[in-house]
């Protein structure tokens, strides 16, 4: 089912020359009324009037986190500050949180756009959705909310935290569907079993999750102790907020992008030079119908790889693969190169861990080294120290011979790994701390 059928399946030359038009028209105006871009495309040389195809972009100056710092709070509006009916920021761990600004019409086009995400992954208005993101400056809640009430469904406005709380309203108001990050997924599952509610006497049919990397190895883990179909949803705050791309049902296989409002390209992030289809890279976002504060060639730092075969869906807007990771989460273990899902994925296949861990980072005689800690189930955690030890050694061999990075693995106690109410947590570097 398609909230929007002619437009989710605008046949390619189509779409592709939406695209050009609206790649022009943004050009132009954050040309005219972005001093930051003016200044940028000056130094390159580059004019508006130079777009006359797609793969023009390339000449394009690109957009960093940085410069929305640098322009803190306001700086790149586009649009008089009395236009701007809305303001969302992210958190951000280091430095100022960046802001982003919404027109009426970018509030109304994230709604339609929520709305066609949600009905990729089979919601309907018939539907009760348990909202559990964030409500506040995330975008998370608010976006999930107004996408929501546009496809005509039931929300309900939960927002993280009260976990206990939030398993009894499942139970009474009997949702079908359920939007959180799939990590608050896992501990309310946690914490249903702890309550004595098993899942699988809900009536969710759906989740979806997003707004941190997961594998498929966490997906089939979800599935199976939520009891119910796990889809995949991104976005990020700086160009919209979720809904950027989601998984179809029909396919459950990489995420459509709506590509009548971002264009998108993969880059070289070493290089930023464009690359083909399939290969891996960093996705770079220019959001084509952006009023309030349009970004041109934004880095996102999100490493994935597009995918163009047709999808059996029949939607015809590209695909992006499930996110690897972003590249400041790359670990660079003596000189080799690891993140935190490819770790993911070998401790869930792993028989008696639980999806909790975090990866300790620290530096001895200059060296960096990582500590990989899990918990395991209380199964196993009643075993002999012997047997744990011998289990500790085989996830430090799967990792070793996989990923081809010596660590050291620590299993721990369950419930002893802190639990998000939002992005989880899994990388603590210590390694500017005195040990
Ligand atoms: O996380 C928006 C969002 C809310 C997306 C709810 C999906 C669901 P930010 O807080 O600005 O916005 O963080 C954006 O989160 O650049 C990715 O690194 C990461 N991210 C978001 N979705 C996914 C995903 C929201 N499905 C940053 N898979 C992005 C992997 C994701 N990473």
């Amino acid at each position: 089912m398609m909230y929007d059928v002619e437009k989710e399946t605008l046949p390619r030359e189509e779409l592709e020359a939406l695209q050009l038009k609206r790649l022009k028209d943004v050009v132009e105006k954050v040309y005219y009324n972005v001093p930051f871009y003016r200044k940028k495309f000056d130094e390159l040389g580059v004019r508006p009037e130079h777009i006359r195809s797609l793969s023009d972009v390339k000449y394009l100056p690109f957009t960093e986190k940085q410069d929305l710092r640098n322009n803190y709070p306001f700086g790149l509006f586009s649009v008089p500050k009395e236009n701007v009916v809305r303001i969302h920021a992210s958190s951000g761990t280091t430095g100022k949180s960046t802001v982003v600004g919404y027109t009426q019409r970018d509030v109304n086009n994230w709604a339609e756009l929520m709305a066609r995400s949600l009905m990729a992954a089979g919601v309907t208005r018939r539907d009760i959705i348990h909202n559990a993101y964030g409500y506040g400056l995330f975008t998370g809640g608010l976006g999930t909310h107004y996408g929501a009430e546009k496809l005509g469904a039931t929300i309900v406005p939960v927002s993280g935290g009260g976990t206990k709380r939030q398993i009894m309203l499942l139970n009474d108001f009997k949702a079908t569907v359920i939007c959180c990050t799939p990590s608050y997924a896992l501990h309310l599952y946690d914490v249903a079993q702890e309550a004595g509610v098993d899942f699988k006497d809900l009536s969710l049919h759906t989740g979806i999750f997003g707004a941190e990397p997961w594998t498929e190895e966490m997906r089939r883990e979800i599935e199976a102790k939520l009891n119910l179909k796990a889809l995949d949803i991104y976005g990020l705050s700086e160009v919209m907020g979720p809904g950027v791309a989601i998984e179809c049902r029909e396919a459950q296989n990489g995420l459509h992008i709506w590509e009548d409002h971002f264009l998108v390209e993969i880059i070289d992030p070493e290089t930023l030079e464009p690359l083909p289809y399939g290969e891996k890279g960093e996705l770079v976002i220019t959001t084509i119908t952006k009023e309030a504060q349009p970004l041109i060639r934004y880095r996102t730092r999100d490493l994935t790889s597009l995918n163009p075969v047709p999808c059996k869906c029949g939607r015809t807007h590209i695909k992006m693969n499930k996110v690897l990771g972003r590249s400041d989460d790359m670990l660079i273990i003596r000189g080799v190169n690891v993140f935190p899902s490819q770790i993911e994925a070998i401790l869930l296949e792993t028989e008696g861990l639980s999806p909790h861990y975090q990866l300790i980072l620290r530096r001895e005689d200059s060296m960096d080294t990582l500590e990989v800690q899990v918990e395991v189930d209380e199964r196993i955690f009643s075993d002999k120290i012997k047997s744990l030890q011998m289990l500790e050694k085989k996830i430090q061999k799967n990792i070793k011979e996989f990923l081809g990075v010596t660590t050291k693995v620590r299993l721990v106690e369950p419930k002893s790994i802190v639990r998000s109410e939002g992005k989880a947590k899994r990388i603590i570097d210590l390694r500017d701390k005195k040990q």
